[in-house]
């Protein structure tokens, strides 16, 4: 009589289809989602293509462990009058346990490397920066620029300049900013400094100063989240990034400069 817990070439043949069909329909949904908000510096390309990539290779990595797990429960399961019966003794399979450690090790090895050539690529700084130190405090984030003369003064949201790249000014108009190297300061607890348009994002810790760079490349204005759960009012802990022509950028910077020596 047939085992009907034999695999046939059937099975292997039906599951190989599911699995591929649903690797599609998978890969599909995840990248027609729109995950991050309007990119507004460059560093959003790499991470959203890197995204992509992550979503493709993974999505099939899920879909094959749960087929594979689906198919198990229903093949294997315990049928009725197999009550007080132990299972089969089974040993393991060399050849399978050397490919499912090494297919894996080779591909996270892969995305190590892409990541970290992602990570250079976005983190490359430029010749020309403008530094910017950003205080994170319970539960308000606050800015450090440098006037005139090396004076410093305090603003409570972000202005940053970029060049309108075409004839468009307006908001959305494509730009080529200066990076902008945030220097991040905490002054009671961890906090995370975040623009989600722009990608970057980087713990506020006390006691050291951890850095990141934005080069900003569309005009408009973006959210800075704390993203780092730091007490009751960690979901106000917001800010706002002002990418503004450099005309608007040098009027900004003149007030609040002048305002800070008068
Ligand atoms: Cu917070």
């Amino acid at each position: 009589m047939k085992n009907p817990r034999d695999v046939t070439r059937t099975d292997l043949v039906r599951m190989l289809a599911v699995g591929i069909l649903a690797s599609a329909v998978g890969i599909a949904i995840g990248l027609s989602i729109d995950w991050f908000p309007t990119a507004a510096a460059t560093q959003a390309g790499p991470i959203d293509t890197f995204y992509d990539v992550l979503i493709i290779i993974s999505v099939p990595v899920f879909v094959l462990v749960t087929t594979v797990v689906l198919f198990s429960v229903i093949k294997f399961r315990m049928r009725a009058g197999e009550e007080d019966l132990d299972g089969p003794p089974t040993h393991g399979n060399t050849r399978l346990e050397v490919i499912w450690t090494a297919i894996p090790s080779i591909m996270v090895s892969i995305l190590c490397v892409y990541g970290a050539s992602v990570l250079s690529e976005i983190d490359a700084a430029k010749a020309d920066q403008l530094q910017v130190t950003a205080y994170a405090q319970q539960f308000a984030w606050s800015f450090e620029y440098t006037g005139p003369g090396g004076k410093k003064f305090l603003a409570n949201e972000l202005y940053v300049p970029c060049a309108p790249t075409g004839t468009a000014t307006g908001e959305g108009a494509a730009c080529n900013g200066t990076q902008v190297k945030f220097n991040i300061k905490a002054v009671d607890v961890i906090h995370s400094f975040w623009i989600p348009s722009m990608r970057m994002k980087q713990d506020a810790v006390p006691g050291i100063t951890t850095h990141t760079k934005v080069n900003p490349n569309r005009i408009g204005t973006y959210s800075v989240v704390c993203a780092e759960l730091c007490g009751i009012g960690h979901g106000i802990m917001r800010s706002t990034v002002h990418v503004v022509t450099p005309a608007r950028y040098a009027a900004w910077f003149a007030a609040k400069s002048a305002a800070k020596t008068a």
